[in-house]
């Protein structure tokens, strides 16, 4: 099998010299640590033995040039380019991504820009990237999406191909959902229903996939379950999987020639000086001022220090074409001068900085050296910076400082944990960690390494795939029991050859799509004829079974020749017959239970009682779901408790609760019908808890079927009540 690969941006770098191109492997992050998973494929013996890598190569040429380029990407890198041209990357890198999504999910609503045309732009990118897949994709095939560029892929990929394995990824933080309904309606709902076309979504924190989890019920209505969402009749799986790193390659690297001739060069610049280490890309999100400032109260308030320790400042280039990033190297540049002006001399410079993309063994040889890394975040969806450092420690001893906020703090609780907001803490961390005496060092890198070398990149990655793989699965075992096509056309034949037919069907849910109110999902005009036509032949019988009220029944289906059940079988109506009480039931619990009912409708805005004759009903349809599902377990247990002594049950329905007397139920009904004729062909249609009731009470021989997909007594599963129009519609056509 082949793993596909999709990014926006491919792990190579492509340069030009005059009409010639010169090819790179790009290292650090998601390239370096994906690349090696990937090279251990083909020579491993697990389920994918091949991958390629999909993404923009960061370069756009036209015609032969495109062709060169791609054919020497496809042969020498396993990759192939998606290009783009300058004006839409620009409007799709530098706008959407990141005047957008990235400052939004980083918690920087105050520089979010909200541009319509931006959208547009993200929009088309993304199906640019799935017209690509759609002509190199092949059967076998499985999806691997990553980060915040592309969260409408999986959706739009899902479209054309309904069974491919597809698993997304994104690398920063997923936002709580007071910060992610800014977004205007469209964007939200857009980003949350791409995503959900996915398998598997993978975060890198318990706390992201909450977020993701809560904005899906929130904004798009629908509950998980332990993770799992049932969308669009498919099952989406949610999940955590921290990102390792290549802990072998760090712990290793001091070994390695071209590494140790960078720490010599290092170590003659540093003197016998303690040094701080600190890298990033030039981003707002990863707190540089914050930790100069730190610094510069270090050395403040704790003099002693003054010309006994460097802070190394590695900054990396990045998105320099957007304005704010340009104030931020100034700021940068203006604050580090300050600080070695303020404190420098002639023999010692307090901070010691670079702006430029460091080769990998000066990394490396950074990692090795430095005795103390100071990672200082205001938001990181993980931080790779962090776990390479420690990674490298073969000796194990130095300390790591580190931001609450970043995502790679929840896995290092041995690391000196600061709060990147207090200049003061920052300062006292510096002290702790230039102070913290070896064996406490040593201490805490021997746990923090054990973790890192279990769950290194390969893991990562490995337990991803597999959990795309799980995911599938469940999927299957949900869908084994769909009407297939087969059983569907003995279901027909079957209905042509009998001579006396029999189909029970439950109402909302089933026949008509849920509505905000009961009141307003009527029968439409396409469930009106099904019902004329099924009832003109004089072989079929038609029983409505519903949990509804008899007044509405007999309002909206009074005049047709079939029977109806109302209150999931309180009342009967025999088809032209009247509506008979076949049971003595009891009305007095009602007066008990009602005034609960009215406090929780109360309690949640939008959410009511109905009282039905023998009935009532909690509806929270309308209400805020999140509110409303806390509130319905909250109601479920107090009921439960309170009608111990009463002969009543409390039902969960879809987003209802009703309480009713024990005893009356679809099933008892069902048999009622059953004995009646000498059916030779029975089919019962019914989507909730109540219609098992009813499937339970069949006949062997029936059919029965289960619309949504539920776990079922029913034999069959369908999607929807759309398809169970289909369904009758054929069995009567
Ligand atoms: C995003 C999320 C999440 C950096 N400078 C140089 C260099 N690097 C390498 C590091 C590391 C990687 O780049 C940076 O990874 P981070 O995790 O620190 O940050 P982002 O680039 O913002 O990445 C982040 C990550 O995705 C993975 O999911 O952790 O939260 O924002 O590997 O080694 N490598 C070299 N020279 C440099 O100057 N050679």
């Amino acid at each position: 099998m082949r793993l596909v690969i999709v990014s926006n941006r491919l792990p190579v770098t492509i340069a030009r010299n005059g009409d010639e191109f010169s090819f790179e492997e790009s290292v650090g992050g998601l390239a370096t640590g994906l690349s090696s998973y990937l090279k251990s494929l083909k020579s491993g013996t697990g389920e994918y033995s091949d991958y390629l890598w999909v993404g923009w190569p960061g370069i756009n040429v036209k015609g032969k040039k495109r062709q060169e380029i791609a054919s020497r990407l496809e042969h020498d890198f396993s990759c192939h380019p998606v290009f783009l041209s300058g004006e839409t990357i620009d409007k799709f890198y530098h706008g959407f991504c990141n005047k957008t999504l990235w400052p939004l999910f980083h918690y920087f609503p105050l520089l979010t820009s909200y541009d319509e045309n931006l959208w547009i732009n993200y929009i088309q990118v993304n199906e640019i990237f799935c017209e690509t897949l759609e002509k190199i994709l092949k059967p076998g095939d499985a999806l691997w999406i990553h980060d915040y560029h592309l969260m409408l892929l999986p959706g739009m990929i899902r479209k054309k191909f309904h069974d491919l394995p597809v698993g997304f990824f994104l690398h920063i933080p997923f936002p709580s959902f007071e910060l992610f309904r800014i977004l205007p309606g469209e964007w939200r709902r857009g980003i949350l229903e791409g995503l959900l076309g996915s398998n598997l979504v993978g975060f890198h924190t318990y706390d992201y996939t909450q977020h993701f989890l809560r904005c899906v019920l929130r904004i798009l209505g629908i509950e998980n379950n332990l993770g799992e969402v049932i969308f669009k009749g498919r099952l989406v799986k949610a999940d955590t999987f921290p990102m390792g790193v290549n802990f072998q390659k760090f712990n290793e690297s001091s070994r390695r020639k071209d590494v140790q001739r960078e720490m010599e060069i290092f170590k003659r610049a540093f003197k016998d000086k303690k040094t701080i280490l600190s890298v990033d890309r030039l981003d707002y999100t990863k707190g540089i001022g914050s930790r100069l400032n730190g610094y510069e109260e270090f050395l403040n308030i704790y003099p002693s220090w003054r010309g006994r320790v460097i802070l190394v400042l590695a900054v990396v280039p990045s998105r320099d074409k957007i304005e704010h990033y340009q104030s931020m190297k100034r700021q940068i540049d203006e604050r580090v001068g300050e600080i070695n002006g303020r404190f420098g001399s002639p023999d010692w410079t307090p901070v010691i900085y670079s702006y430029r993309y460091l080769p990998e063994p000066q990394l490396m040889a950074l990692y090795n050296i430095c005795d103390v890394a100071m990672i200082t975040p205001l938001r990181d969806g993980m931080n790779l910076v962090a776990k390479e450092f420690v990674s490298s420690k073969s000796d194990l001893k130095g300390v790591l400082i580190l931001s609450e906020m970043a995502g790679a703090a929840n896995e290092a609780g041995e690391a000196v944990i600061i709060n990147p907001n207090n200049v003061k803490e920052i300062a006292d961390a510096i002290k702790e960690a230039l102070e913290m005496p070896e064996e406490e060092q040593i201490r805490r890198n021997q746990i923090m390494q054990t973790r890192l070398k279990r769950y290194d990149v390969f893991h990562w990655a490995g337990e991803f795939m597999h959990s795309i793989g799980s995911a599938i699965e469940e999927q299957k075992s949900l869908e084994i029991r769909l009407l297939g096509e087969e059983q569907k056309q003995k279901m027909i034949g079957d209905f042509k050859i009998a001579r006396r037919r029999l189909i029970f069907s439950d109402y909302d849910g089933t026949l008509v799509a849920f509505a905000e109110h009961p009141l307003l999902a009527k029968p439409d005009e396409r469930l009106l004829n099904l019902l004329k036509q099924l009832t003109s032949d004089p072989k079929n019988d038609f029983v409505l079974i519903s949990g509804r009220g008899r007044d509405i029944l007999q309002k909206w289906f009074g005049d047709y020749r079939i029977s109806l059940v109302a209150e999931h079988g309180v009342w009967i109506k025999k088809s032209r017959g009247e509506w008979k009480n076949p049971k003595c039931l009891s009305k007095e619990w009602m007066a008990k239970i009602r005034p609960i009912l009215d406090v929780y409708a109360d309690r949640v805005p939008g959410s009511f009682v109905e009282e039905k004759e023998f009935s009532l009903v909690w509806h929270f349809r309308r209400a805020d779901p999140e509110i409303a599902s806390l509130k319905a377990k909250e109601l479920m247990d107090e009921l439960v408790n309170f009608t111990a002594n009463i002969d009543v049950q409390v039902l969960p329905g879809n987003k209802v609760i009703e309480v009713r007397n024990a005893g009356v139920n679809k099933g008892d009904a069902v048999r009622s019908f059953v004995g009646e004729g000498e059916y030779d062909f029975i089919l019962a249609l019914g989507d909730d808890l109540t219609d098992e009731d009813m499937f339970r009470s069949l006949p062997t021989s029936a059919y029965s079927i289960r619309v949504g997909l539920n776990r079922s007594l029913a034999r069959f599963n369908i999607q929807d009540h759309t398809n169970a129009l289909d369904l009758l519609e054929e069995l009567v056509r």
